[in-house]
């Protein structure tokens, strides 16, 4: 389901988008405005809008089995790649709207290729650790993690049209939370790397603010890397994020999920974050109101939107004249 990949950067964003439906496209543009406006707001942070991601479908002889979808996203990804190493080379933070999760592919190429240093936080129901060979359905957003992972890069065929992107992240600096839904092989390649993993169990049993400080320990060991958050809305509950196409009950609650992205700001390296997987076309419209309500307040605690109430600068309380 790659529906609309919207992408913003800035001084602190940024944002472009690919779509196909263009219902869905309207959705997300309204969210965008939307949260722009929010951000205005607030004030203190600029946010460019670098508009949608538009590509050409390459042209490639060669089709890769069990990869649905294969010539679109290895198009769409390599624009986006450029496009958001281009903003994090001007030294902007760079969020992505998706879309499906296999826009994670460019935007962490992206990020590696502009800031070589780097973490992966990946925020999720799911691994996406399949390879076209393990994969029950051939749909690539269940599998971006094992695209960009150089220890699999052996069990993957040569995949035609992706040849600007390389196995580029060690699995050891990769962590996730909200894990749920995990495959077979997914299991086995976690267990036999040793992949720091955070299921739901283990927000029950340590509660968020652990679970993203073993997390952040584990991956960012001198607080020295820019951390990459990939937050696919499908990590937070059906309840409170119904318009996902592969939705799992039992899921992180918007407030856990609001308090990861505040702690990621408190760290001062969000170098770039993607927000994927809402989908305005399943769903009721307050469905989609309430999933897409649920992406900007993750969004706004990633940027620095405390809810405790924002501090003014040096102010004083306005005298009556
Ligand atoms: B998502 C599944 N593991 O490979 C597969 O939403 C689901 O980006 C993948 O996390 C879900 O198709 C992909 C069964
Ligand atoms: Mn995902
Ligand atoms: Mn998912
Ligand atoms: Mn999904």
């Amino acid at each position: 389901h790659l529906l609309a990949s919207k992408l913003f950067f800035s001084e602190q964003f940024n944002e472009y988008n690919k779509h196909f439906p263009t219902d869905d496209f309207d959705t997300v543009t309204r969210t965008y405005n939307f949260f722009q406006k929010e951000k205005l707001k607030r004030g203190n942070s600029q946010v460019i809008d670098y508009g949608n991601i538009d590509y050409d479908v390459i042209k490639v002889d060669a089709s890769v089995p069990n990869m649905n979808d294969y010539h679109h996203i290895v198009s769409c990804n390599q624009e986006i790649s450029e496009k958001a190493e281009n903003v994090l080379q001007n030294g902007q933070i760079c969020l992505t709207l998706g879309g499906d999760h296999s826009i994670a592919i460019g935007t962490v190429d992206a990020h590696v290729k502009a800031k070589k240093d780097i973490c992966v936080l990946w925020i999720d129901a799911h691994a996406d650790l399949n390879t076209n060979k393990t994969s029950d359905t051939g749909n690539i957003h269940g599998m971006p993690m094992a695209i960009l992972a150089s220890e699999l890069s052996d069990y993957w065929p040569y995949l035609p049209g992706m040849d600007w992107q390389k196995p580029i992240i060690s699995l050891r600096n990769v962590a996730y939370i909200g894990l749920r839904s995990v495959d077979p092989y997914e299991r086995m390649v976690i267990d036999k790397l040793g992949i720091t993993a955070f299921g739901m169990a283990d927000v029950e049993e340590y509660g968020i603010n652990l679970v993203v400080d073993m997390a952040l320990k584990a991956i960012d060991p001198d607080r020295s890397r820019s951390i990459h958050v990939s937050f696919d809305i499908d990590a937070l509950d059906s309840l409170e994020a119904p318009s996902t196409m592969t939705s799992v009950r039992g899921g992180l609650t918007l407030r856990e999920g609001v308090h990861i992205m505040e702690k990621i700001h408190d760290t001062g390296r969000l170098g770039a974050m993607d927000l994927v997987e809402v989908n305005p076309s399943l769903g009721t419209e307050q469905e989609v109101k309430k999933t897409v309500d649920a992406a900007i307040h993750v969004i706004l605690a990633a940027f620095g939107y405390k809810r405790q109430g924002m501090r003014i600068k040096n102010a004083s309380l306005p005298l009556q004249t």
